[in-house]
């Protein structure tokens, strides 16, 4: 029979069909868990993926499961897989997608897509839309199958173009006649395809490991800093290893935090300012010269002249921003791996006036916040909520933190201590608000451990309704929602008419009760001591958990740490 039509041949023997080889080839590749919303086309084949032992966790908007599944890929160095309805479910999962990519997370986003022949001729079909080309400029690869046949190497590529080289999101077209085109099983079985070695190792030059030691040999105030993709590479010994046979000061960006313990001899975390200004070498692992670190050059990075060496899988981040002296090209693994071994057994360490001073600065700033961390102020401000969650965390190390928000996303970078790699889970490179509960269900499903979610009370809204799927799948999450009416602070007034102020919301509103009413446990806290005692009893439980923490509404400040970011307007002073 010719192989993918919808019309079985007499003749045809055994038969399979696309639902079945789709599900086969996931399943061949190891994915045991969709994240999506079901709809034409993808009902069914939710029902039978998970009749074959996926596990298929239904949101309840497609942004949510394609945030889970871009971190469910961060978590595992596997493709994370969201499957979404087309035109309108596939939008809302591009988000998503657009986000795994720039955040360098593996991520496959998987659209059912109404029939070619009529989105062609734009004739008005159900959810009608040209989705690869939409998909095209937002993610690393996009790739439309069209036949039955096809799925088994569709998929492969799909997962090796995910995972490889610089990870990203990659989108797979699935039109809803795909799924149900038969074919010969036999035929089938063996049109499927197994990645071998999706993502390579990728060996350094020995003279780019050679160039780099040589630079941080030279250096008087070195200083090196861990990003995400230090932390995703899961290469936690050879880089703690690294770290420490160096000697050199550490800063790590906030998902990078617990690659070593924040409270590390080495960490320099509490002297951010000093370390980036006054180091004269700095070693980038995993880390982009992007915004978050003010490009490389500027105010933050002082005066004196820089030498970067910087570790990265992607060739073209070398020299994005500022010269990089020393690129190291490769995957983190093997190029840390590199340097330990090239350093030998006698590594001079770096001028103990340099790690004395940053040493110094740190324990000076560590002891300043040390009593505004104790404060029992009722309502809350941030500090004394926050003091009490870097306890629950320093006694509970295995769990989870997932952090978003301003005011409650700075504040707590800063004053929550992680002590294992992978376990703080945030905003990302966009700074995008929505990604609380997404992160939050998929760290939980693919750890197994409990998961704590800091939550702005802005931030929370863009995700809230997930709470549900959180109480439905019984998952172990404890939801604190920093309560302060509004985003940045409540306590904006609009001077020209009745409507309320546009940063503010509804006052005393009880978040809690959103839990409750899907059968998870809610509860207002209105000091630290009632915040200590509702996440310890939920993390005791691992039952499904919100507490309303209510702050101070005048207790934080416009954008948070970023402030400096809003334009400024000329004629502010006459509207004023
Ligand atoms: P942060 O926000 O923590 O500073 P970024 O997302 O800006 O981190 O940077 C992560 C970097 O890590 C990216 O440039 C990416 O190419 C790189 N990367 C990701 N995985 C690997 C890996 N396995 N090996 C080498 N580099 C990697
Ligand atoms: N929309 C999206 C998707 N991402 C964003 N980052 C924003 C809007 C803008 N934004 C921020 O950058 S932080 C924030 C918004 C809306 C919310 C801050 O309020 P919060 O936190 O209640 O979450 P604090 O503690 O009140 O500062
Ligand atoms: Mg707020």
């Amino acid at each position: 029979m010719p192989e993918g039509t919808t019309k079985p041949a007499a003749d045809a023997g055994e038969l399979t069909d696309g639902f079945h080889l789709l599900i086969d080839a996931l399943k061949l590749n190891g994915v045991k868990t969709i994240y999506g919303v079901p709809g034409i086309p993808i009902t069914d084949f939710g029902r039978m993926a998970q009749a074959e032992g996926i596990r298929v966790l239904s949101f309840r908007h497609e942004q949510n499961a394609g945030y889970a599944a871009a971190i469910a890929g961060y978590l595992t160095k596997k493709p994370g897989i969201c499957l979404t309805v087309s035109a309108p479910g596939f939008l809302n999962g591009l988000t998503a997608l657009a986000h795994a990519t720039t955040n360098c997370f593996p991520m496959i986003l998987m659209s059912g897509s109404s029939e070619r022949e009529i989105v062609d001729l734009q004739q008005g079909d159900y959810e009608e839309m040209d989705q690869l080309a939409v998909a095209k400029t937002m993610c690393k690869a996009a790739y439309r199958i069209l036949h039955a046949q096809d799925i088994g190497i569709g998929l492969a590529r799909a997962i090796r173009a995910a995972v490889s080289g610089r990870p990203g999101g990659v989108y797979l077209d699935l039109p809803a006649k795909l799924f149900g085109q038969v074919m010969n099983a036999e035929a089938g079985r063996k049109s499927l395809v197994k990645v071998i070695d999706p993502a390579p190792a990728q060996i350094p030059a020995p003279d780019a490991v050679k160039r780099a030691l040589d630079v941080l040999k030279a250096a008087k105030r070195p200083l090196i800093i861990l990003g995400k993709g230090a932390a995703y590479a899961q290469a936690d010994d050879a880089i703690r290893a690294f770290v420490e046979k160096s000697g050199v000061p550490f800063l790590p960006m906030s998902m990078a935090k617990g690659l070593l313990p924040d409270t590390h001899p080495q960490c320099a975390g509490a002297a951010r300012s000093t370390v980036l200004k006054d180091s004269d070498v700095v070693v980038m692992i995993g880390a982009r010269l992007n915004w978050l670190l003010s490009h490389g050059k500027g105010k933050q990075w002082g005066d004196a002249p820089k030498k970067f060496v910087q570790i990265d899988i992607e060739p073209k981040e070398m020299d994005s921003n500022v010269e990089i002296a020393a690129p190291v090209v490769g995957d983190i693994g093997s190029c840390v791996q590199a340097l330990l071994d090239a350093m030998g057994n006698a590594w001079p360490a770096p001028p103990v006036d340099w790690t004395g001073a940053v040493k110094a600065k740190r324990d000076e700033n560590v002891t300043k916040m040390a009593p505004r961390l104790m404060n029992n102020n009722v309502p809350m401000d941030y500090h004394g909520a926050l003091g009490v969650l870097r306890t629950i965390i320093k006694e509970r190390p295995e769990t989870i933190l997932v952090n978003e928000g301003a005011n409650t996303l700075d504040l707590a970078r800063g004053v929550i201590d992680i002590y294992k790699p992978r376990k703080r889970l945030d905003v990302g490179t966009w700074g995008v608000m929505g990604i609380g509960m997404g992160q939050a269900i998929a760290a939980a499903v693919e750890t197994g451990h409990p998961v704590l979610a800091v939550e702005g009370d802005s931030a929370f809204g863009f995700s809230g309704m997930e709470v549900e799927t959180i109480c439905r799948y019984g998952l172990p999450v404890c939801v604190v929602i920093f309560n302060n009416n509004g985003i940045y602070r409540g306590t904006d007034v609009n001077k020209a008419g009745a409507d309320p102020a546009t940063t503010v919301f509804v006052p005393g509103a009880r978040y809690d009760k959103m839990m409750e009413a899907f059968g998870g446990t809610g509860v207002n806290a209105t000091s630290p001591d009632d915040l200590r005692r509702a996440v310890n009893a939920a993390l005791d439980s691992r039952k499904p958990t919100l507490v309303n923490a209510v702050i101070d509404p005048s207790a934080g400040s416009e954008s948070g740490r970023i402030g400096n970011l809003n334009p400024q307007s000329a004629l502010k002073k006459k509207q004023a």
